[in-house]
C-alpha cells in the first residue's frame, strides 16, 4: 500500500481526480491511500496568508516559511534519517520526472507532495524540510498541483494488485524501452477512406511483428532521434537510462531476443 499526502492551497483541484478512474479504483482497493491537506490550515494570521513579497524585489510572491515548514514537519516529521516518509516539492527547479524515478518512488517510503504556487518556495524551507524537487519538464505552469496529479497517476498505475495492472509490471526488467510505439488500429477496417494496413489483418504473426518493429523504429527516428543516440539527455552526461520498460516505449520485437529479431528481419 502506497501512502501519499498532498499539501496544497487548492485542495479542491484533487477532488474529481482522486475519485475517478484508475486512481479511484486503486484507493477503493486499498492499493493507495491518498490524503489532501489545505496549507491554510497551518496559517496563523487573520488572513490565513501563505505568501509574501520577495526579498530583493521582483514580480509576484513567494511561499513563506510559515506556515509551510510547520505543515511539512507535522505531516512528515523533521527532515533527517529518522523521517519515515519522503518529501517531494513539485517545482520547475527540480530534476525532470522519469519512468525510472516513478518506479523507485512507487516502491519507496510514504510520500508527501508539496505543491508550490506563486513564484516559488522560500529556499530555506526547501533546505530544511524538503528531500527532493521534481519538475515535469521545461514548460511553465502556474503551480505544482497538476504536476502532483501527474506524479500520482504515474505511481498508482505501477502499484501491484490494482485491477488491470499485471503483477509483471513491477517485476519487469527496466533495461529496455528504447523506442516509441508504432501506430495502432481498431475497427472499422476503412475509416473515411483510410484503410487499416493489410498486414495487420493478414493473420501472419511473424510479418505483423516485423511490420510493428519497422514502424516503431521509423517513428522513433523521425520523432525522437534522441532515444537512438544512446545517452539519456534527461540525466547526467554518460549515464544510461535506468528504466523505461513501462514508459510507453517498446523494444521493437517485444520480448524476443536480439537473435530472434535478426532472424525475423532476414
Ligand atoms: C513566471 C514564473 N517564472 C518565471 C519564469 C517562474 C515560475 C514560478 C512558478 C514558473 C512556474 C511556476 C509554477 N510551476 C510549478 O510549480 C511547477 C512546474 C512547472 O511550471 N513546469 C513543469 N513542472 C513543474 S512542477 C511544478
Amino acid at each position: 500500500m502506497l501512502r501519499i499526502d498532498v499539501l496544497t492551497i487548492f485542495p479542491a483541484l484533487f477532488d474529481a481526480f482522486l475519485e475517478t478512474a484508475f486512481v479511484g479504483v486503486a484507493r477503493s482497493q486499498r492499493a493507495a491511500e491518498i490524503r489532501v491537506h489545505d496549507l491554510r490550515e497551518w496559517a496563523r494570521d487573520r488572513h490565513r496568508s501563505v505568501d509574501d513579497t520577495p526579498y530583493g524585489g521582483g514580480p509576484g510572491m513567494v511561499m513563506t516559511p510559515e506556515p509551510l515548514g510547520p505543515a511539512i514537519e507535522s505531516l512528515a516529521g523533521p527532515k533527517g534519517p529518522d523521517r519515515a516518509g519522503h518529501v517531494v516539492a513539485l517545482s520547475p527547479q527540480g530534476r525532470t520526472l522519469t519512468q525510472a524515478r516513478l518506479a523507485e518512488l512507487a516502491s519507496g517510503p510514504p510520500l508527501l507532495l508539496v505543491c508550490g504556487r506563486y513564484e516559488g518556495i522560500d529556499q530555506r524551507v526547501l533546505e530544511i524540510a524538503v528531500d527532493e524537487e521534481i519538475s515535469l519538464g521545461d514548460f511553465v505552469l502556474s503551480g505544482g498541483e497538476l504536476p502532483a496529479m501527474v506524479l500520482i497517476e504515474g505511481l498508482v498505475r505501477l502499484l501491484p494488485g490494482v485491477l488491470g495492472n499485471p503483477e509483471s509490471l513491477q517485476t519487469e526488467s527496466f533495461g529496455g524501452g528504447d523506442f516509441l510505439e508504432g501506430p495502432q488500429y481498431t475497427r472499422p477496417p476503412v475509416y473515411r477512406g483510410l484503410a487499416v494496413p493489410e498486414v495487420l489483418r493478414s493473420g501472419h504473426h511473424a510479418e505483423i511483428e516485423r511490420w510493428r518493429r519497422d514502424q516503431a523504429l521509423a517513428r522513433t527516428c523521425e520523432r525522437r532521434p534522441d532515444l537512438l543516440d544512446g545517452a539519456d539527455r534527461e540525466e547526467s552526461p554518460g549515464s544510461r537510462s535506468g528504466g523505461d520498460a513501462d514508459s510507453g516505449r517498446v523494444r521493437p520485437g517485444g520480448s524476443r531476443t536480439t537473435q530472434d529479431n535478426r532472424d525475423a528481419a532476414d
